[in-house]
């Protein structure tokens, strides 16, 4: 059994839970902060076995777009400092796949 983690952009969040769903996967929807934009983004756990993880993969990657964000960066100079925006790219989604030892529902 493997648990993959996904983080994705909250705007694809609706679509991705709604086709895990009918397509029979056990879904866990975690409301999550990016550490580098400190904005919210949308973590999804799902446990399933190993002949369907590619499966999930190739949902997540399906519904989670790539955008770009511009982003206040402050350049702290010596007399004065300046904030300038910078370009970001996020997402389609970032993935993890572990291994699970043991599952269990009691
Ligand atoms: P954030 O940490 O808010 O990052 C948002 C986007 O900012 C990232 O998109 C990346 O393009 C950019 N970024 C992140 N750190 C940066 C840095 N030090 N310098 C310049 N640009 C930076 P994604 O790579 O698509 O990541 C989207 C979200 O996925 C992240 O939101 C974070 O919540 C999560 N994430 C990404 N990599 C992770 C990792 N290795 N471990 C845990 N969570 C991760």
């Amino acid at each position: 059994m493997k648990l993959i983690i996904a983080i994705v952009q909250d705007e694809d969040s609706s679509r991705l839970i709604g086709q895990l769903m009918n397509d029979g996967f056990g879904v866990t929807k975690l409301a999550t902060t990016g550490g580098f934009l400190q904005a919210g983004n949308t973590t999804f756990l799902v446990g399933t076995d190993d002949t369907r993880v590619d499966e999930v993969l190739s949902i997540i990657e399906k519904h989670s777009k790539k955008r770009t964000q511009m982003v206040p960066t402050t350049n702290y100079g010596t007399a004065n400092y300046a904030s300038f925006p910078v370009e970001v790219t996020v997402g389609g989604a970032t993935i993890f796949v572990l291994d699970i030892e043991r599952f269990e529902k009691v």
